[in-house]
């Protein structure tokens, strides 16, 4: 079978919930993947952020293998022997007191939206039902019926209602705007500390900050959703703490299993995670042997192979360089270690062309909105590597 079959064979039987660029992916090592013709791609995208370790890192294959051989699944009805210790390397490495396993992202902020609410009702005593969750516009937290509910894309959400109540989205980057939807009967604020889906979004200095201190004021949990920003990619664990800011509730997803295995989790303290008794919540695979041993893996690899400093060098070098580039169609470059956003002037016509043209040049890299190129290379990247990538990226930029 050639990559046209692949596609074709896609197309034929597969829901058409994406629209993927035309590779067709077999292999993975650290930031290079190869396609069914044998090419090979640097891969700047990393899953979205899931592959900090870069592809198929020895540790944590070796710790699949170790496992699956032993147990893969016992349920929650019973314990295992991988999952306490998985808790408390979260435990060390994140400084929160509590965690609570799930698979993907997306149920990790459902989980975090259930534990606000009953927060809100059983500690801040919020007349029942009535606990309002503030959001930022241009947010992305996942695609449940609940997350779509809140938010401002239309075209996620035009079809698919009705919508869960309970949310009220303000401006991202506005502290004002934060203060002045706060009411009584709000529980939580959650946002992302930088907004990946809305185009590499860096809210002004200081926001964070501020917003956790109106939190505070007004007895109002405050929630960062970490998936993509968390675990190292931004060049420290978390990116709410370029503004020294621990959230109340942090989420993480992606990255926690280095793109093994779905593994998220809910990280906070006991006054908060531990208000959830026996049964009010789960999932069959969260927190499994299998999760928990290659959780155990991918933190290992993120904190003995320095990779926070490892993606805070190598990404103020690459956007230092990617600054450098004396290309008309580029409006601007910013991003924090390595999640970095290049955006295009619209004249530019749109960022999937160029993107196209990595591809053809061997650089795997996708656009975000229409006009914003997202580099998001794996943290184990070489730095030979992204001095071979910066010659091809000036190159397709001045076309
Ligand atoms: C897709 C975007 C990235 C996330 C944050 C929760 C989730 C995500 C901040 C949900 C997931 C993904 C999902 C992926 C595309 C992708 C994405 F472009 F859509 F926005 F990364 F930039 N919070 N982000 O970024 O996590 O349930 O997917 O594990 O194809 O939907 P999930």
């Amino acid at each position: 079978m050639n990559t046209q079959d692949y596609i074709k064979l896609e197309d034929q039987y597969g829901a058409h919930n994406y629209k993927p660029l035309d590779v067709v992916l077999n292999k993975g090592k650290g930031c290079w993947v190869t396609d069914v013709d044998g090419k090979r791609y640097l891969d700047c995208l990393s899953a979205y952020s899931a592959l900090n370790q870069g592809h198929c890192h020895p540790r944590i294959v070796q710790a699949s293998i170790d496992q699956a051989q032993k147990i893969g699944l016992t349920s929650r009805a019973f314990r295992n022997d991988k999952l306490g210790l998985f808790y408390k390397k979260l435990v060390d490495l994140t400084g929160y007191e509590m965690a609570l396993p799930m698979n993907s992202g997306a149920e990790a902020v459902e989980t975090a939206v259930k534990i606000a609410r009953k927060w809100a009702y059983a500690t801040k005593g919020i007349p029942k039902y009535e606990a309002e969750i503030i959001v930022a516009e241009g947010n992305f937290h996942g695609r449940t019926t609940t997350i779509i509910s809140f938010s401002t894309e239309q075209f996620y959400k035009e079809m698919f209602g009705p919508f869960t109540p309970g949310f009220t989205a303000v401006p991202y980057g506005d502290i004002e705007a934060v203060r002045a939807a706060i009411n009584p009967n709000t529980a939580a604020v959650m946002l992302e500390p930088i907004q990946g889906e809305n185009g590499v979004v860096i809210p002004p200095d200081g926001y964070l900050k501020a917003v956790a201190e109106i939190c505070k004021e007004n007895n109002v949990l405050f929630i960062a959703d970490e998936i993509q920003t968390g675990l190292c990619r931004t060049g420290k664990w978390f990116a709410s703490q370029y503004e020294d800011v621990r959230s109340d509730i942090t989420i993480i997803g992606k990255a926690l299993s280095g793109g093994m295995y779905p593994v998220s989790a809910v990280l906070a303290d006991k006054p908060i995670l531990g208000l959830f008794q026996p049964g009010e919540h789960g999932s069959t695979f969260g927190g499994s042997p299998m999760a928990a041993a290659i959780g155990i893996a991918a933190l290992e690899v993120l904190d003995e192979e320095n990779l926070a400093e490892r993606a805070m060098e190598l990404g103020e070098y690459f956007r230092g360089e990617l600054r450098k580039i004396d290309a008309p169609v580029v409006k601007e470059v910013r991003g924090r270690g390595l999640l970095i956003g290049v955006e295009l002037h619209p004249e530019a016509g749109g960022a999937r062309r160029y993107c196209e043209m990595l591809q053809e040049e061997g650089i795997l890299a996708k656009e975000t909105h229409d006009h914003v190129i997202r580099f998001a290379p794996p943290l184990v990247i070489e730095k030979s590597d992204l001095d071979w990538a910066l010659g091809i990226i000036a190159d397709v930029l001045k076309r």
